[in-house]
């Protein structure tokens, strides 16, 4: 694969509803289409899923293109490659920026499968041909708003409730939900919220039969985590602390966790993700798809990796109706029943509604050789 041309797509567009975590709320998404075409002609995508400001991780859509354009770009320009695994080591100079190179790297995979006329999620050795889906749903102002959004989703068929916390909307909102729905897969997303102070508060959640709670500690914490969840039944997830397959290692040897989620973008790519699966399924931890607001291309993306066995629990890969009035992709994504059944055309398996992606950016920037 020789890569010849890299666009950068400078998108926005507005979510449907707010979207609240315990660092702030989301009323619409900045990110960055990457177009790529190589020698043949044929092109791939990518979404790169920083967002405007550095609250998740230190990533922003800014840094993203700083990175992108002066330092990883030239890199994949440079030579040709026979293998998407060869861009995570081609990037290794470069430090930390998990999700510029994420963004390129899903690109070179898109584009492989395209060439090798094989759907993406085979080429990863994925193996489901529908996948389970849950959802993940903003910190709402009363329980009675919360009970209601979750009544909702129960009837449109998602598997697992996933609600966002933070200190003073936490115990008593879960009690409620789970007084209403006392037999739905619920979990909590903490975001980084609490301390080892709080831990009467995160003791009590154990009451309420949670599949998991993620991240309640520091967003680069695997030690307090550690010690929380020697005195906690309910399962750790780490989201914000891994970064690799290293940190998974190590969080999993000091027993700071028994799930993880896997988010494409924070471990720095697909090839980097699957070697966090394989280490998961030898360790016997299960894994999951994390989403960061994605539009279509990024979902699908998601959607691939998921295929792969260790991912047995439901992922936030929720449909693009969810997000979006209309995304970039078509078709979109549509879980039905809880599951989204997995597209079989090549690549990424959705094609880019052109005019939709026009309508919806707002500048344009092309690398060429
Ligand atoms: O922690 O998983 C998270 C959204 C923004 C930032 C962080 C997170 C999330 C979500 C939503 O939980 C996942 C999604 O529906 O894409
Ligand atoms: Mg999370």
């Amino acid at each position: 694969i020789s890569v010849r041309k890299v666009i950068l797509h400078h998108m926005v567009m507005t979510l449907k509803n707010p979207f609240t975590t315990s660092f702030g709320t989301f009323l619409d998404k900045e990110f960055f289409v990457i177009e790529m075409e190589d020698e043949t002609g044929a092109s791939g995508f990518g979404e790169s899923v920083a967002f405007s400001s550095p609250w998740y991780s230190e990533e922003t859509v800014e840094t993203n293109k700083h990175i992108m354009g002066q330092f990883l770009i030239p890199l994949l320009l440079e030579s040709p490659i026979e293998h998407p695994d060869e861009v995570s080591i081609r990037f290794k100079p470069i430090r930390r920026n998990n999700m510029a190179k994420s963004a390129l790297e899903n690109a070179v995979w898109d584009l492989y499968a395209k060439r090798n006329n094989n759907p993406l999620y085979k080429e990863l050795g994925g193996v489901k041909q529908q996948i389970d889906v849950g959802i993940s749903i903003g910190i709402q102002p009363t329980a009675k708003d919360l009970v209601h959004v979750i009544e909702e989703f129960v009837n449109e068929g998602y598997k697992r409730m996933k609600v966002k916390i933070k200190p003073g909307a936490d115990y008593e909102m879960l009690k409620e939900v789970r007084r209403h729905f006392p037999d739905i897969l619920l979990m909590a997303d903490a975001n980084s919220a609490y301390t080892l102070d709080d831990l009467d508060t995160l003791k009590k959640l154990d009451e309420l039969n949670l599949m998991m709670i993620e991240q309640p500690l520091a967003h680069d914490d695997i030690i307090d985590h550690a010690k929380l969840q020697s005195v906690l039944a309910t399962p750790i997830c780490l989201d914000e602390s891994i970064h690799s397959i290293e940190d998974a290692r190590k969080a999993i040897e000091l027993g700071s966790c028994k799930i993880i989620n896997i988010k494409i973008g924070r471990v720095g790519g697909i090839t980097e993700s699957k070697k966090i699966h394989d280490y998961c399924s030898q360790q016997g931890i299960a894994v999951w798809c994390g989403g960061m607001l994605e539009s279509g291309i990024g979902r699908a993306h998601n959607i691939a990796l998921t295929t792969l066995p260790q991912f047995i629990l439901p992922g936030d890969t929720a449909s693009s109706s969810r997000y979006w009035e209309k995304d970039i992709i078509e078709p979109e994504v549509f879980v039905e029943k809880g599951v989204i059944h997995v597209p079989n055309k090549p690549g990424i398996g959705y094609d880019v509604n052109r005019q939709v992606l026009e309508s919806f950016r707002v500048d344009k920037t092309v690398f060429s050789k």
